[in-house]
């Protein structure tokens, strides 16, 4: 059916549009070529009238991680607003952390004005001809999907509907519009558009009937099975199907890191992280939404292996190079694929002693490598500086399906087995850091009824403008609980360059130029200067009730808090 509202502008048919169309947030960080939006949202504030709910972010690292963040809980996307080409420079950053972990959002930016006469809307500041860029989209464009400049008397229910296809289509990935100040501010009298959008997104693909038959045949047939995921997870609906499979097959689950639940880590065949020295004991490897299932320089699959490839975009065709071998490529949606591989396995049939005996083994495996992570936590209890394992531990006892544990180079997930979807989400592949403050708001505006828990390294909290997360924390009542790993170092920077040259000067002297960040810094203040509860924790013996102070905060006194953790 056909929708006629009265309007002003083209910016306030834009706003009844995302409205209509389900967007409920619009993050934004503007500047002049916002004037017709913030007209268009005072003019529908006062009539009370439909609205994305507008939220302002001080800094727009903050306002794409929490467009992500909401994304990645609720699987819905969400409207970011930057200014020209200094927000869509500071934002990029995040965008190509949406787009490496497939995570649709509409981006957009104003454009400065375009003319230079008398035009409603045309330039009347001084930076508006600096701030011109001869092509904005290609700021972004390697990093999305799809990028358009809206034009005047353009179709804008054809444009917008067009670009919430897109980024919903898989693989899902965010969209790039551009909105000339004229162009928004244009006047017109009425907008009439559709109830329903006019296109929806291509998801659900299946590869052919064929090409499952032909992997089950290799999968029901293989002697030692494994497979390695990432990001299967981000579709929950994917994780009984591979449940299925890997107890169907007596097949251990690997992670390449942990993006999100992508299987129960307390199930026997869950096999954790370390698959480099299984890789050429396997005759069929499975590598389901993974970009790096192993590092080539470290291990290398039998040339008699089969490498079967699974994901909505298996061979990874927006990376330059990744070399991996891919006997079978299946494209499509995981669980889909998942569920119609279980099916056809179970129609050829498995050995079922084998399975049982693989599983049995594999179970062990896991109980072993149980113990020798909480070994390392408990050697750890009473170490200065507070030890990773340990204080992870007893973070994990607070943990469960009423909470989201959010970690960029934060705690030591191994030492927590998640085991419902949602409960965890980890940095994103392009490691774009400064995502974790942002996307943990996201996340708690997504999921208010749950605790949300914001681990990150001390450079990641400094990447991800902790002041601005703050104030968008106690200004849009999003109590979070932030949980920085102040070990006073880039670690992962000085740790890449002794790998590098184990025995180089930098090693032997003990020197390590330009890693330094500050331990005596007094993260917790940063906090407290929104209101929050902010502590230093330098003594294992108070890491028990620090967490519980931490966490009473957000919990009962509904405000953010922050430790300031002096870890190793
Ligand atoms: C935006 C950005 N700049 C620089 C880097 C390179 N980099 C990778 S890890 C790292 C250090 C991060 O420090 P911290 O969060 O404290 O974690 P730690 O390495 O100490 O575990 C840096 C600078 C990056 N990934 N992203």
């Amino acid at each position: 059916m056909a929708n006629t509202v009265q309007v002003d502008t083209v910016a306030e048919a834009y706003l009844e549009l995302l409205a209509a169309r389900g967007i409920k947030y619009f993050f934004g960080n503007g500047g002049t070529d916002f004037a017709p939006i913030l007209e268009a949202y005072a003019k529908r504030f006062s009539q009370e009238q439909m609205l994305p709910k507008p939220i302002p972010v001080p800094h727009e690292i903050t306002a794409v991680a929490m467009a992500h963040g909401y994304t990645m809980v609720t699987g819905k996307p969400q409207v970011v607003m930057v200014h020209t080409i200094p927000g869509t420079a500071n934002a990029t950053s995040g965008i190509i952390n949406a787009a490496r972990s497939n995570t649709p959002m509409l981006f957009t930016a104003g454009r400065t004005p375009l003319t230079e006469g008398d035009e409603s809307g045309s330039r009347d500041g001084g930076i508006h001809w600096a701030q011109e860029s001869f092509d904005q989209g290609s700021m972004v464009r390697e990093w999305v999907k799809w990028d358009y400049e809206l034009r005047p008397d353009a179709d804008l229910e054809g444009v917008v509907d067009r670009a919430l296809a897109i980024t919903q289509s898989e693989p899902a990935g965010p969209v790039y519009l551009t909105l000339p100040r004229e162009v928004l501010g244009k006047k017109i009298e009425n907008f009439t558009y559709s109830d329903t959008p006019r296109m929806a997104p291509a998801r659900d693909r299946m590869p052919s009937s064929d090409l499952i038959e032909e992997t089950a045949k290799v999968l029901a047939s293989a002697k030692n099975p494994i497979l390695i995921t990432r990001a299967s997870g981000r579709d929950p609906k994917s994780v009984q199907p591979l449940v299925d499979l890997a107890e169907l097959l007596g097949m251990p689950v690997f992670e390449s890191g942990v993006a999100f639940v992508n299987f129960p880590q307390n199930h026997p065949l869950h096999a954790g992280g370390d698959v480099a020295s299984h890789v050429p004991e396997a005759d069929a490897i499975v590598i389901l939404e993974s970009d790096v299932p192993w590092i080539p320089k470290r291990t290398t699959p039998r040339e008699d292996a089969t490498i079967i490839a699974i994901g909505e975009d298996p061979l990874y065709s927006k990376y330059p190079i990744r070399g991996y071998r891919s006997d079978l490529t299946l494209a499509g949606s995981p669980r889909h694929t998942l569920a119609a591989l279980v099916e056809a396995v179970k129609k050829i049939g498995v050995d079922s002693g084998a399975v049982k005996e693989r599983t049995a083994k594999w179970a062990e495996a896991r109980k072993k490598r149980f113990e020798a992570t909480d070994a390392r936590a408990e050697a750890g209890k009473d170490q200065t500086p507070i030890n990773k394992a340990y204080f992870s531990r007893e973070l994990a006892k607070h943990l469960g399906d009423d909470t989201i544990l959010l970690s960029e180079l934060g705690v030591d997930v191994s030492q927590v087995a998640f085991t419902t979807s949602g409960t965890t989400y980890g940095i994103p592949p392009a490691g774009s850091l400064g995502w974790a403050i942002g996307a943990a708001l996201g996340a708690k505006l997504a999921a208010p009824e749950k605790t949300v828990i914001c681990t990150l390294g001390d450079g990641s909290y400094i990447f991800g403008s902790g002041t601005s997360g703050h104030i968008v924390s106690e200004a849009q009542n999003l109590p979070v609980l932030f949980i920085v790993w102040n070990n006073g170092i880039w670690n992962a920077v000085k740790s890449s360059a002794k790998n590098m040259n184990p025995d180089g000067y930098a090693a032997k002297t003990d020197t390590w130029a330009l890693t330094t960040l500050s331990q005596s810094f007094k993260y917790e203040m940063i906090c407290q200067a929104s209101g929050g509860y902010g502590e230093r924790v330098e003594d294992p013996a108070e890491v028990p009730a620090a967490i519980e102070r931490g966490l009473h905060a957000v919990q009962v006194e509904g405000r953010q808090a922050l430790l300031n953790i002096i870890g190793a």
